[in-house]
């Protein structure tokens, strides 16, 4: 963690943007506070990925709630680069200050450097991938000639550092760990599957019933997360000799139908001040 901090200390000062990329099931969650303190003046670009697993209501919700902050959020799905545009077009909108400072210097326009940040598994990768597009390979094939950075160019003057920054997740807060168990930002070996898959059930039992009924065939009357896992082992034929249900294993089915999107779009936070946090 401290090596991961120092990289990205040391990256973020040869840079001019940062595109901060988040989970739109849980902007907060999936954020690092100290990329605030550690970015100082430098513009940031929030990108609110994988918006394709997130409930599209709730996403204009974060949108506007990180405007009123001074903040520009962009929703994206990296993988089939739905919001990439849209990325590049606030990028070169966030720098054009940058880029008139320059020019009225009378300096040769040069490049404009970007980077992105995130905590694990928010998709910074494809993002890059999808940024960077099929120039990458270009530039990234001299691994170990080339000592200096890898920069690629996204257009325009726009540059992008080939390696995106790692930022740590916040797991020291309970909710927040939950939530990033939840989305799958943590390994599943590393977390108390069933605790988990509990409070998500719970959590869809009382804000996404309609999904759970037409995933699981689910009665109206299961409102404990208990009855919801056990009744999904039973649907799915997931049970221990003697006809008992597998709490594990149907634990992590849940979480992984969730995450895959199999239950539907669904955002675990809104906004401050707007309903469940
Ligand atoms: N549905 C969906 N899945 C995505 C999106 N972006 C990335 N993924 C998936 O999320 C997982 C993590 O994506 P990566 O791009 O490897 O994420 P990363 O931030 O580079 O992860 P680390 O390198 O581990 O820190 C992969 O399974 C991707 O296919 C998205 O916009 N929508
Ligand atoms: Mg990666």
């Amino acid at each position: 963690m401290a090596r991961a901090r120092a990289l990205v200390r040391e990256n973020v000062k040869l840079v001019d943007l940062i595109l901060e990329v988040v989970d739109a099931r849980i902007p907060l969650s999936s954020s690092n506070p100290e990329l605030e303190k550690i970015r100082g003046s430098r513009p940031s670009l929030l990108v609110l990925n994988k918006a394709d697993l997130a409930d599209p209501a709730a996403t204009a919700s974060w949108q506007e709630w990180f405007r009123a902050q001074g903040r520009e959020a962009v929703p994206a799905d990296s993988l089939t680069g739905q919001g990439v545009r849209e990325i590049i077009k606030a990028s070169r909108r966030l720098v054009r200050p940058l880029v008139e400072k320059l020019r009225a210097r009378g300096r040769r326009s040069r490049a404009v450097r970007l980077m992105i940040v995130g905590i694990p598994n928010v998709g910074k990768s494809s993002l890059l991938n999808r940024l960077a597009g099929r120039k990458r390979a270009a530039t990234g094939a001299k691994p170990g000639i080339t000592r200096g950075k890898q920069w690629v160019k996204v257009e325009g003057e726009l540059e992008l550092l080939d390696l995106p920054g790692i930022l740590w997740p916040r797991v020291e807060d309970e909710d927040i760990g939950r939530k990033l168990a939840a989305t799958g930002a943590l390994p599943l070996e590393n977390i108390p599957v069933e605790e988990v898959a509990l409070w998500l059930g719970a959590f869809l039992l009382d804000k996404a019933p309609a999904q759970l009924q037409s995933r699981y065939d689910l009665p109206a009357g299961v409102k404990e997360p208990e009855e919801l896992l056990e009744h999904i082992a039973r649907r799915r034929g997931l049970l221990l000799p003697g006809g008992v249900a597998d709490r594990d294993r149907t634990a992590r089915l849940l979480l992984q139908e969730f995450q895959r999107g199999q239950l539907g779009r669904i955002t675990l936070e809104l906004p401050p001040g707007e309903g469940y946090q």
